[in-house]
C-alpha cells in the first residue's frame, strides 16, 4: 500500500474514532474538559435507585470509597418490602422460597457473589465477605447459608405476607411467564465513582418471579450482571437474566467502552448484539447501565419503560432510558 493510501486510511480511522465510536458527552449533562471527571457520581437501575442513592451518596460525599458507598446503596431495597423484586420481600420461586442473588466487585477486580441463598436479608453484604474473607469468588445455596451464619448474618424469614398471596395466586394458573417492565422493578445494580476516581459497582436480586427452585440468573455472575474495569468504566444489567448471560452482557459493555464507545453508546451496542441474537423479543427485556472514569454515563434497554437514577453534585434524578423497540 503505498503511503497516500495509507493516510487516506489512517485518517479514515481517526475520524471513525474521534466521530463515530465516541460521541462524548452524549448522555451527560455537562461538558468535560480533558482530564476533569464527574466525581464522585453513584447510578442504579429503577425507581427504587432513587432512595439507594442517596444511601451511597452518603458515603461518597463524605469522601468514601466506591466500595462501601455501593454496599450502603443497594442495602436500602434489600431492607425494603415494598421492593418485591430485591432481598427481603422479593417475589418467592414457585416453590414460595425467596432465594436471593447478588455480587459487588471493586477497584482492584475483586469480587464477590453469592447465589441461591435463602433465609439472609442483605446478600450483598454476604457476598463482600465471600471477596474479603474467603479465597474464593462465589459461594451458593447452603454453602453461601453456612458460611453467612458463621460470619454474624441472622437466619430470617424472607416472604412477606404479600409475596405470599401473590405465589398463591400464581400457583392457580402456574405459567411463568415473566411480564416485562411490571414486575415492580426488579434487579438493583449499582455503579459508583468516588473521590478518588476508583469505580466499584453491586447487584442484588431475588430473581425472576416464581422461576423454578434452585434457578439463578444473571445478577450474581460477575461479567453478566455486573463488570467494573478501574481503568475503563463499569457496567450492570437488568432484566431476563438468560438473555443477559448468554452474551456476558456487563463485561461486554464494559468492553465496549474500553473500545472508545460512550457509556450510551456501549449499552446501546450490547442491547442490539442481545436482539440480534434472539429469535424473538416481543416479551424480553433488558436493560443496561454504564458509568466511565470521565464520570459520563448511559443507559439502554429493550423496550420503553426501564428507568435509571442518577446523583453527583449537579444531579439527582430518575432518567428514561433510550430504547430500541
Ligand atoms: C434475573 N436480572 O434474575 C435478574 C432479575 C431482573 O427482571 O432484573 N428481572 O434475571
Amino acid at each position: 500500500m503505498n503511503s497516500r493510501r495509507n493516510f487516506i486510511k489512517l485518517s479514515a480511522w481517526g475520524t471513525t474514532l474521534l466521530t463515530g465510536l465516541y460521541p462524548a458527552g452524549k448522555a451527560f449533562a455537562g461538558t468535560l474538559g480533558k482530564g476533569a471527571a464527574n466525581k464522585p457520581i453513584v447510578i442504579s437501575t429503577w425507581n427504587h435507585g432513587m432512595p439507594a442513592n442517596d444511601a451511597a451518596w452518603k458515603v461518597l460525599s463524605g469522601n468514601g470509597s466506591a466500595l462501601d458507598a455501593v454496599e450502603a446503596g443497594v442495602r436500602v431495597p434489600e431492607a425494603d418490602p415494598e421492593v418485591r423484586t430485591v432481598g427481603y420481600g422479593g417475589f418467592p420461586d414457585r416453590e414460595g422460597k425467596v432465594t436471593l442473588d447478588a455480587c459487588i466487585m471493586d477497584k482492584d477486580s475483586n469480587c464477590g457473589s453469592v447465589a441461591f441463598l435463602q433465609h439472609i436479608k442483605h446478600p450483598i453484604s454476604v457476598a463482600r465477605k465471600v471477596m474479603e474473607e474467603t479465597p474464593h469468588v462465589m459461594l451458593v445455596g447452603e454453602g453461601a447459608l453456612d458460611f453467612a451464619l458463621s460470619q454474624g448474618f441472622k437466619k430470617e424469614k424472607l416472604l412477606t405476607p404479600a409475596s405470599e398471596k401473590d405465589w398463591k395466586n400464581w400457583l392457580k394458573e402456574s405459567k411463568y411467564k415473566p411480564v416485562i417492565n411490571i414486575e415492580n422493578h426488579d434487579t438493583i445494580g449499582m455503579l459508583a465513582m468516588d473521590a478518588n476516581g476508583d469505580l466499584a459497582g453491586a447487584c442484588t436480586t431475588s430473581g425472576a418471579a416464581f422461576k423454578m427452585h434452585g434457578r439463578v440468573g444473571d445478577s450474581p455472575i460477575i461479567g453478566a450482571g455486573l463488570f467494573v474495569d478501574n481503568e475503563v468504566g463499569a457496567a450492570t444489567a437488568t432484566g431476563l437474566g438468560e438473555a443477559v448471560m448468554r452474551m456476558v452482557g456487563s463485561h461486554l459493555v464494559v468492553e465496549l467502552m474500553r473500545q472508545g464507545n460512550s457509556p450510551q453508546d456501549a449499552c446501546r451496542l450490547a442491547v442490539e448484539r442481545i436482539i440480534a441474537k434472539q429469535k424473538d423479543v416481543k416479551d424480553l427485556q433488558v436493560g443496561f447501565i454504564a458509568l466511565n472514569k470521565q464520570g459520563e454515563y448511559g443507559g439502554y434497554c429493550i423496550h420503553k419503560g426501564f428507568d435509571y437514577a442518577v446523583r453527583d453534585k449537579a444531579t439527582n434524578k430518575l432518567i428514561d432510558s433510550k430504547y430500541k423497540l
